[in-house]
């Protein structure tokens, strides 16, 4: 039997990308580097399955190509706000994605920013490294108490669930939720959180609020000049979700004029390009959208790729179809 032909477009995990080579006829992207839209355009025409990550703008533009050989775009990562899904469609193209196995390193990675700007502990690392440290005082980079304090949740999906459950269990914070779609009560009651009815009744409450939503348009700028307003003036803003869910002007804004404590961010509106008025603020924590960036969750994205590729050459319907 002919191998489906399958474009890989970033180097994965050793162990996934020689279970692909095994299975499929694949074409790994030993550079590295994003595909640049001709590219992906002309994969579009070639290759039997696309498997994109976060890196590749599959927009309406992109996808409009006559008669695909894609059939499928497996995507690597449980966004997939970079995929126009309603094109893939027209064109027939059927887009999968990898939920569940990088939950529980994202909300890990979420309690690490909540810790790292609470506690200031990005200002202290820098002060070491660059010589400035001068010794121990009573006043010196004085933070705010995580434990006990109140945490807005915005997206009580599978990653909100699980930063809920290290906030509540490990450190006693009451868990506000905001959803969507209302959530089961059986659910909540598992970290006794509250759900509140919208994300303006959520602010004003918290001491932190973290943000799980999905990026794209319909979630562009949710937290924008108005919210933080809402925000008290010692609260801290995380976002392990999408850069453009944060109107990042307007946060620069209220970081510069204190009217919230701080923010930490692992994800940037146009990133890897960071928004320079950002880097302006001291009270901000940065990393380079290292969410799911663990060896296992990895792995795990990888393989869970493989099973919907499986599901779909042997004419199943993938477990984590999403159009
Ligand atoms: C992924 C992510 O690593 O899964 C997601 O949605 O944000 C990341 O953790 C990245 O998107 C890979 O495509």
């Amino acid at each position: 039997m002919v191998k489906p032909r399958v474009l890989v477009t970033r180097r994965w995990p050793a162990a996934v990308e020689a279970r692909l080579s095994e299975q499929f006829d694949a074409q790994l992207n030993l550079s590295d580097k994003p595909l640049a839209p001709e590219d992906l355009r002309a994969a579009l025409r070639k290759y039997d399955a696309i498997l994109p990550t976060v890196t590749d703008k599959i927009g309406a533009p992109a996808l409009e190509v006559d008669k695909p050989q894609t059939r499928i775009l497996a995507n690597y990562g449980v966004g997939y706000s970079h995929i126009d899904l309603e094109q893939a469609g027209r064109q027939g193209i059927v887009v999968t994605n990898t939920p569940d196995v990088l939950s529980e390193c994202t909300a890990d990675l979420a309690m690490t920013l909540m810790l790292m700007v609470a506690r200031r502990a990005g200002e202290g690392e820098r002060e070491l490294r660059a010589g400035r440290w001068t010794g121990w005082r009573p006043t010196h980079l004085v933070g705010t108490k995580v434990t006990g304090k109140t945490l807005g949740i915005v997206g009580y999906g599978r990653i909100g669930q699980e930063m809920a459950k290290r906030a509540h269990h490990g450190f006693g914070m009451r868990i506000l939720a905001y959803n969507l779609h209302p959530v089961a009560p059986e659910v909540l009651a598992r970290c006794d959180a509250t759900q509140v009815d919208s994300i303006d009744e959520l602010l004003p409450q918290c001491d932190f609020v973290s943000l799980h939503c999905p990026g794209g348009e319909a979630n562009r700028h949710l937290i924008n000049a108005h919210r933080l307003n809402l925000m008290r003036p010692n609260a801290y803003l995380i976002n392990t979700a999408r850069g453009e869910v944060i109107d990042e002007m307007a946060l620069s804004h209220a970081l510069s004029f204190e009217s919230i404590g701080g923010a930490a961010l692992d994800v940037f509106d146009g990133e890897p390009n960071i928004n320079p008025t950002l880097k302006n603020s001291g009270r901000l924590v940065m990393l380079p959208h290292l969410g799911s960036a663990t060896r296992e969750a990895r792995e795990a994205m990888g393989f869970r790729v493989l099973d919907n590729l499986e599901d779909f050459f042997a004419g199943r319907d993938p477990r984590d179809r999403v159009n």
